[in-house]
């Protein structure tokens, strides 16, 4: 198994900037911490960067508050990129800010064309298929969309549903390996990834389950031990990085990133 789904040479991330304290939340639990946030920031860089990849950090986008979730922009896949539409009206611009960083990798970037919306934060890229979590930001003809694109690359998509009240799909899961993921038992419990093998986050540490298998690390939020001592004993090296000025904005690990390894350019 090549294991493209969490072996990756390359990383965009994007600089948070001082229009941050905007970005968009379900509950407002108070405005995040703009130098404590970068500085979260720069360990997760760091973190990326220790296992050998190349990271590239883009400049703050003070027009799009929520411009640091980079990873709703696009979906990367060995064999292209696809730039997406993001459900947020707010965020719909960020998408087409991105695409020049990808054509600087990628031969070839599709588009989600619209009218239907999907962010990336709804999609698990696993070893052998494509999983999209319908929500309230990615609907069925923006998945649609991105069935056909992919398709054309031999990939099988498969929908499946983000639970109710939660942002996105990965809000509640993770890739851990090619068989493994790291789910929250509300959403392992509806059956979407029988045939996987789970391992469920620690009741009351739900805000765990969004973690990225990155390399040889597994990056999680730092504060949840019941969680990091179950990846621990299952053999994962876990590195925790602070996370308490993305959460209140509804982000974590996933969203900082667009994890990839490109085809060498033509
Ligand atoms: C939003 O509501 O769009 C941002 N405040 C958080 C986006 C988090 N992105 C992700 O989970 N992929």
């Amino acid at each position: 198994m090549s294991a493209h789904s969490y072996r990756f040479t390359h990383a965009i991330c994007r600089l948070p900037g001082a229009s941050i304290v905007q970005g968009l939340r379900a509950v407002d639990t108070g405005a995040p911490d703009l130098a404590l946030m970068r500085a979260h920031h720069a360990d997760y860089v760091a973190a990326l960067r220790s296992t050998g990849a190349a990271v590239t950090v883009l400049d703050p986008l003070e027009d799009f508050p929520d411009a640091v979730f980079v990873e709703d922009t696009a979906l990367c896949l060995p064999q292209g990129a696809v730039v997406m539409r993001p459900g947020a009206p707010s965020r719909l611009g960020e998408a087409a800010e991105m695409a020049p960083h990808l054509a600087a990798f990628y031969d070839e970037v599709a588009r989600i064309e619209g009218p239907g919306t999907i962010e990336g934060g709804d999609i698990l890229m696993c070893e052998t298929e494509i999983l999209v979590g319908r929500s309230a930001r990615t609907d069925a003809a923006g998945i649609a969309d991105l069935a056909g694109i992919v398709a054309r690359w031999g990939w099988t998509l498969r929908e499946v549903a983000t639970p109710p009240g939660v942002l996105h799909f990965k809000t509640d899961c993770s890739l851990l390996d090619e068989e493994t993921i790291l789910s929250t038992r509300r959403l392992s419990a509806t059956g979407c990834f029988d045939g996987y093998r789970v391992i469920d986050v620690a009741d009351g540490e739900e805000a765990a389950a969004n973690t990225i298998r990155f390399n040889d690390l597994v990056l999680m939020p730092a504060g949840f031990p019941r969680t990091r001592d179950r990846l621990e004993a299952a053999g994962y090296a876990v590195h925790e990085i602070g996370n308490s000025e993305c959460a209140k904005l509804d982000g974590g690990m996933s969203c900082l990133s667009l994890r990839f390894s490109p085809p060498v350019k033509a």
